[in-house]
């Protein structure tokens, strides 16, 4: 019925890359005449030389004296000159020069500041001032980048289940996704989670492709459990399935073995969140998301514009605040939230925008993380019934067409 084999629910032609990058002027964007606007630096200029001066050192010091100028860079490759301060009285002296090819006005420059997801909008986190602080959120996926600077000070621990990885970092770039919508640090870049101030483990079950086996996820599910006290996991996300079935009792009438680990692991009080699946088929047929006895499943919402009501444009895969075309549905399932198009963190300090209900699941787990944060002591079901009691009902914010989708749409604002 099952073959063992598990996959991270994100299909490769969902891919689109959005990587935020630091913004560079282009020399086209300058004009030396523009005064007043605000990124100007007032007296700071670049000098640029005409191709066939010598060395722009011997200029750049002639031009300093000559014209009273204090030198501060100067560029001998990708261009010939240097910056400098220059009073306003002397500049066109400068400019004259007939070693001046032109004279640029220096201008600030920044990194494009933190963007708030559209999922993160559309469940309402930014307005709530819980913040999951302290919450550990264990990522049973393919590791988080360690070393993203939108992620790292949030990540407090890390494990390897995958032969000849050493370390819980992501090579694929999956699971810092995962992570970053659960809990991207709130600063002045890139993106921010539902749970900014939760804290993250990083749990590796899955290579570089994405791929791994119920072996190394009840490996991971295990550490979680042994290492839930030292790092405060109350929360685990599993972005990821495979073919099966449930027992509905843990395992145990149908010699399951990665139900039943997740089953001991809920007991000792972790709540998990996990992927419905992307195959537009019953989620009954997929594990972990058929475990109705112990995981909240979530199902993807395609959302465009962060607000409810389906005034967004159109997505690929519905319109606006409908469940997604591709997202698994049925009776196991049990709250959605949005996985198309969804913008977070990326291997290698980068962003990514990809689609599917491995992206869907960690707006379930930050949210988890706020309401365990407000409500100490609770079950892994009164996680689900809190959630739900919370979330939005049909047709007060989203729509199902389709008639498969009567889960409510999470809404983190009041957890
Ligand atoms: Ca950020
Ligand atoms: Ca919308
Ligand atoms: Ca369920």
């Amino acid at each position: 019925m099952f073959n063992g084999r598990l996959k991270i629910i994100v299909g490769a032609f969902f891919l689109l890359l959005f990587v935020l990058s630091v913004a560079v002027l282009s020399q086209g964007s300058l004009n030396v005449k523009a005064q007043g606007k605000p990124d100007v630096i007032p007296d700071k200029f670049i000098v640029v030389l005409k191709d066939d001066v010598g060395n722009p050192q011997t200029v750049a010091n002639e031009m300093a004296r000559t014209h009273g100028l204090s030198v501060e860079h100067v560029y001998s490759t990708a261009l010939k000159g240097f910056s400098a301060t220059i009073p306003q009285a002397r500049l066109d002296k400068v400019k004259g020069d007939s070693r001046v090819q032109f004279v640029s006005e220096d201008r600030v420059v920044e990194a494009f500041a933190q963007t708030t997801p559209t999922g993160v909008s559309r469940v309402n986190a930014p307005v709530n001032t819980n913040k999951g602080t302290g919450i550990g959120v264990a990522v049973i996926d393919t590791g988080i980048d360690l070393a993203h600077p939108d992620l790292q000070a949030n990540i407090v621990a890390n494990k390897s289940c995958i032969r000849g990885k050493k370390t819980g970092n992501d090579d694929n770039g999956h699971g810092s996704h995962v992570a970053g919508t659960i809990a991207a640090v709130n600063n002045d870049i890139g993106v921010v989670g539902v749970a900014p101030e939760a804290k993250l483990i990083a749990v590796k079950v899955l290579n570089a492709a994405g791929s791994g086996s119920w072996s190394t996820v009840i490996c991971g599910v295990d550490w979680v459990t042994a290492n839930a006290g030292t790092y405060n996991i109350k929360v685990a996300n599993m972005s990821l399935g495979g073919s099966g079935s449930s027992d509905n009792n843990c395992g145990n009438t149908n010699n399951d073995a990665l139900h039943k680990a997740i089953c001991k692991s809920t007991a000792a009080g972790i709540t998990y969140a996990v992927a419905a699946g992307n195959s537009n088929d019953d989620a009954s047929k997929f594990v972990p998301a058929a475990y109705d006895d112990t995981v909240i499943t979530v199902s993807a919402l395609a959302d465009s514009d962060g607000q409810p009501g389906g005034l967004g444009p159109d997505t690929s895969y519905g319109a606006d605040d409908t469940f997604a075309t591709f997202s698994n549905y049925g009776s196991v399932v049990d709250l959605g939230t949005p996985g198309v198009s969804i913008l977070s963190t990326w291997k290698g300090g980068g962003y990514n925008t990809i689609s599917g209900t491995s992206m869907a699941s960690p707006h379930v787990a930050g949210s988890a993380a706020l309401y365990i944060k407000s409500n100490s002591g609770l079950t892994w079901s009164q996680v689900r019934d809190g959630l739900a009691a919370a979330a939005e009902v049909l047709n007060a914010g989203h729509s199902d067409p389709s008639g498969l989708h009567p889960e409510p749409v999470v809404k983190a604002d009041s957890l």
